[in-house]
């Protein structure tokens, strides 16, 4: 086919017309600050693709398998492969205390896999709060200038379709799948004042995950430092919020607002019945019995 002046129309700007009146009416795509909400029919990945493959970035991930939790990584990792960013540059770094028990798993060209040492803390709430420090110095140390955009994600969780470009953003954030439809004075917050994670009840926008957030890495390095910052704060004064570092994230995001909003198609739970307006489950937490892998 051709244009007004004869030129090839390429391959990848012939899709389906966008359209502002028709799309999905069951779900909210944009929060009041104007940010999308990603759902499934709100994007076409192919058009994404064709936008974001050409810059030819790279894609940080980080992992956490600290003691029993070595157990989920293959799956995490095996499905990550088919899954998440297909055809990207996708560099993986898991932390663990298990070096010996990282499985060897074939990934695709262009993706590579580092394993980082971490001590092995004897409470499950530091293993997991302590990720934010470890976060941040990664991406001091390692990260500058060798990767555009990072995710953080749950090692106790599997890929089970498409997670790609649509969700890139400079701060990005994932609905927790088990709070979207409760009042705000009812998401398990942190609700003592006294701690730098709280929030009043009538205050907050949505109870966000802990498991998976990302953006840009001068975002999530604010992000992690701040969070790490005002969870060692509390920490002195004897104070650990309700969901340790889940906790400082909501306040964190409360404040400065995520520029892309992640359904809980991203991060959905597998002991929960899918509901209507979840048309793909593309990322979700395994069942996990916490007696048998916490250390304690
Ligand atoms: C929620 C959050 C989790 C975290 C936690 C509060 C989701 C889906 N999960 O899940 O991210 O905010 O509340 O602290 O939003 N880990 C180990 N070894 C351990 C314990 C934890 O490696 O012994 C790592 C592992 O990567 C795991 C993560 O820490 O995925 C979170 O721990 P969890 O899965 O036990 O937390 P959970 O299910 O309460």
């Amino acid at each position: 086919r051709t244009h007004d002046f004869h030129f090839e129309v390429p391959d990848h700007l012939q899709y389906k017309q966008p359209s502002i009146l028709q799309g999905r009416t069951d779900v909210v795509t944009v929060t009041p600050w104007l940010a999308p909400v990603v759902w499934e029919e709100t994007f076409d990945p192919v058009l994404l693709d064709s936008i974001y493959r050409p810059k030819n970035m790279t894609i940080a991930v980080t992992v956490f398998a600290v003691g029993k939790y070595i157990m989920f990584l293959k799956n995490f990792l095996e499905t990550a492969d088919q899954h998440f960013f297909v055809g990207y540059n996708v560099h993986i770094f898991v932390f663990t205390d298990r070096l010996d028990d990282v499985p060897q798993v074939k990934m695709a060209v262009g993706r590579q896999l580092t394993v980082r040492a971490v001590p092995s803390y004897s409470r499950w709430q530091e293993i997991s709060a302590r990720r934010m420090e470890m976060i941040q110095i990664l991406i001091e140390e390692k990260l500058h200038n060798s990767a555009d955009y990072i995710f953080c994600l749950d090692v106790d969780s599997n890929f089970h379709n498409h997670w790609g470009a649509e969700s890139l953003g400079g701060l990005v954030a994932v609905v927790h799948p088990g709070y979207y439809e409760v009042d705000r004075s009812r998401f398990p917050y942190e609700r003592r004042p006294a701690s730098r994670a709280y929030i009043a009840p009538e205050e907050g926008d949505f109870y966000y995950c802990g498991g998976a957030f990302g953006g840009l890495l001068q975002e999530v390095h604010l992000l992690t430092k701040t969070c790490r910052t005002n969870f060692e704060a509390d920490a002195k004064e004897g104070i650990e919020a309700a969901w340790q570092e889940e906790s400082h994230l909501n306040r964190y995001m409360w404040i400065n607002k995520p520029s892309k909003v992640l359904s809980p198609e991203y991060l959905w739970q597998d002991f929960k019945p899918r509901k209507p307006e979840i048309h793909i489950i593309r990322f979700s937490g395994v069942i996990k019995n916490y007696a048998l892998i916490r250390p304690n």
